[in-house]
């Protein structure tokens, strides 16, 4: 296997999560080092039964280093990615950066495994957004070809990070306090509101989080004539991002046929039972792995062709950590069994 470790951003939302993966997965590794800018290096973590001085974020960082998961802004990942890669690291990269570069692969390990192989040093792991989505239609597609997608995004504070969560908790303080909330990480306060604007102006008035859910939607799927027609919201919850979904798909899918072929995918947890109140929600979903799956239905609007459901995952995990720390795995699973 590989033997040596990085994870970049040990210290953020998604990293600490990387860590308390690659420790309850037990991931295959010899040495572990931790990276951040400035601002983080010279911490202290607890990793098992070990404290763990995070270094520096710099070139000839990963001179010793194997692998490479990495939760960082945008402008940091273009910045220290390619000398990772000269280096000699293969890097996952929870970034935007480099998601839609022909040269690298941008992997959900329950859709797209093999798309691995064809690697240049840098894997990319997708926004949250799109991996329950394409989690939950990849069944459907391969089943029934989906044609196009409607979809309404109620997302977590948490996936702006830490300071998010902070944002949501002094904004509803505040309220409930009598005062007037401020806002800096959103663009209005969020405290007892939801905002349709994640992301800024990218195309024709869709923000650039929902057309990331357009481009990887089809590159990962691997059909570039899949329509996608998304609206993304932030919305008071934490964790755990909420999707509205509207599918059709080329063959007809009865409701009884889509839900068999959900519960039959690899990470897809239904809960459906609308009678008895269940349906998934991020309440429930928090700390958990899989993408759930509920309020499966007819579209009675259409002509047979669609289905309409609610998606939930805790986007921090699937969305994010777990995702990368699985295309890692995949890597070192790669190297098994080539060796
Ligand atoms: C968000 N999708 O929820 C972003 C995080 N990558 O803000």
């Amino acid at each position: 296997v590989y033997e040596t470790l990085a994870v970049v951003g040990a210290t953020g939302a998604v990293g600490r999560i990387v860590l308390e993966q690659l420790a309850n997965r037990n991931f295959p590794y010899k040495r572990l080092k931790l990276l951040a800018s400035q601002r983080s290096a010279g911490q202290q973590v607890r990793f098992k039964d070990e404290t763990i001085t995070v270094e520096l974020l710099a070139p000839g960082a990963f001179e010793d280093v194997d692998i490479v998961i990495a939760s960082t802004p945008d402008e940091v990942s273009a910045e220290f990615a390619p000398y990772a890669v000269k280096e000699g690291a293969i890097v996952v990269d929870e970034s935007g950066y480099w998601r839609m570069d022909p040269k690298v692969p941008l992997i959900i390990p329950e859709v797209n495994p093999d798309a691995i192989a064809d690697h240049q040093g840098i894997i990319a792991s997708p926004n949250c957004s799109t991996t329950q989505m394409v989690v939950a239609l990849a069944p459907l597609h391969k089943a029934a070809k989906v044609k196009r997608v409607v979809v309404s995004t109620y997302q977590a504070t948490s996936g702006a990070g830490l300071a998010g969560n902070a944002e949501l908790e002094s904004s509803v303080r505040q309220i409930l306090d009598g005062q007037t909330p401020g806002h800096e990480t959103f663009q209005h306060p969020i405290g007892f509101n939801l905002i349709p604007q994640i992301g800024s102006e990218k195309f024709e008035g869709y923000t650039s989080e929902e057309m990331k859910m357009v481009y990887e939607t089809r590159k990962i799927m691997g059909d570039d004539n899949i329509q996608v027609c998304p609206t993304a919201v932030r919305v008071p919850v934490t964790i755990g991002h909420s999707e509205s979904i509207l599918v059709e798909t080329e063959k007809p899918l009865t409701v009884a046929e889509a839900t068999e072929l959900f519960r039959a995918a690899p990470g897809i947890t239904v809960v459906d039972d609308l009678a008895n109140h269940q349906y998934p929600m991020p309440r429930d979903c928090d700390g958990k792995d899989d993408v759930f799956v509920g309020r499966i239905r007819r579209d009675i609007s259409g002509d047979g062709h669609g289905i309409a459901f609610w998606c939930v995952s805790d986007n921090l995990r699937k969305g994010a950590a777990t995702n990368a720390v699985q295309i890692a795995e995949l890597l070192q699973q790669s190297v098994a069994s080539a060796g």
